[in-house]
């Protein structure tokens, strides 16, 4: 978009100017500088950071990060998770630390129930490739869904019976009032023994020390863990050396600069021609 000015943050020039904000975290009530801002841009899909920002400038659009590197990258991270707890590497990289050789009988996937909290951009698009490795693949959201392959649940009313059926857990849920804490000691006991847990919508979803019980009380198998109540992870959390969890630094996927400026050049161009952007967030809903 050759036609487009483009200022670093801290050197805007006259705040009159600026039409667009592409931000992730700006300091609470920053962005009210601008008075003829057209619409805000997020580089990140997740946006319950500003969505609970009082000061935002009212009226002006918040659009969530919608691109197909994210995409991608986020449902490489989902297969590889599942795949590493449907063939029990949890358990085999226990014993190669033990030096033990031993087989474990492997499920087929399609007998491997994964259930999925957020069917979505980006969790909808990891239950497809879900559903190419043959697994019996669910969905839970706020409203139902039709996808090819996939049960739908939704609503308070189908999370029990949703979580009841999943081996494995994938939750890929915006963090709202709604969301946060739900997985907790009651949802995670309504797992059946020996699911396992990914986590990669945001840390504050999960309540870490029911989490941590579930664990060691075995009614977990393993956990897969991007996100944290505290980021970065502190070094004293029991997560790290836990010998049923994997640890990752919040890169389950990243926004990737090429295929991103394309969504945002696209999303200029429809304000400037007078239509609505998309993928703006409700920020009553929270996401
Ligand atoms: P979307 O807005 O496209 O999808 C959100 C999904 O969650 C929708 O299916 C929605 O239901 C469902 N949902 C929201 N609230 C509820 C609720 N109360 N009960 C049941 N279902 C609910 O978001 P994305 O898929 O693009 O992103 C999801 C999240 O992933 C982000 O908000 C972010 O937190 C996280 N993320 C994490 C990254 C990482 O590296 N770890 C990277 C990128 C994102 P419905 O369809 O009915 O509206
Ligand atoms: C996001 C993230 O929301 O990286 O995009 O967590």
């Amino acid at each position: 978009m050759p036609e487009l000015e483009l200022r670093e943050w801290d050197q805007p020039g006259n705040p009159e100017d600026i039409e667009y904000a592409l931000i992730w975290a700006p300091p609470r009530g920053a962005l009210r500088r601008f008075p003829n801002l057209r619409a805000i841009f997020s580089i990140g899909a997740g946006i319950d950071h500003l969505a609970s920002d009082p000061d935002l400038p009212p009226g002006v659009p918040v659009v969530r990060m919608v691109e197909p590197g994210l995409t991608a990258g986020m449902s490489e991270f989902v297969v590889m998770s599942v795949l590493y707890h449907h063939r029990f590497m949890i358990e085999y990289a226990q014993q190669q630390r033990a030096h033990v050789w031993r087989e474990i009988e492997q499920i087929p996937a399609r007998r491997r129930r994964v259930g999925i909290m957020g069917l979505g951009v980006l969790g909808g698009d990891a239950a497809d490739k879900l559903c190419g490795f043959g697994f019996d693949v669910a969905g839970w959201s706020r409203s139902a869904k039709t996808r090819p392959g996939v049960t739908s649940f939704h609503g308070p009313g189908g999370l029990v019976p949703f979580l009841n059926r999943t081996d494995i857990l994938v939750c890929l849920l915006p963090l709202t009032a709604q969301t946060e804490d739900i997985l907790n000691a009651e949802t995670l006991a309504a797992l059946p023994r020996g699911a396992a847990v990914i986590s990669v919508g945001r840390g504050r979803q999960v309540v870490e020390e029911d989490l941590l019980a579930a664990l060691d009380s075995d009614h977990l198998s393993g956990a897969t863990l991007d996100v944290f109540r505290t980021e970065p992870l502190p070094p004293d959390s029991p997560f790290w050396d836990h010998p049923k969890v994997v640890v990752t630094p919040h890169i389950a996927s990243m926004t990737i600069a090429e295929t991103a400026a394309e969504a945002v050049v696209e999303n200029i161009r429809r304000i400037e021609a007078g239509q609505p952007p998309l993928h703006v967030v409700d920020l009553a809903r929270g996401y």
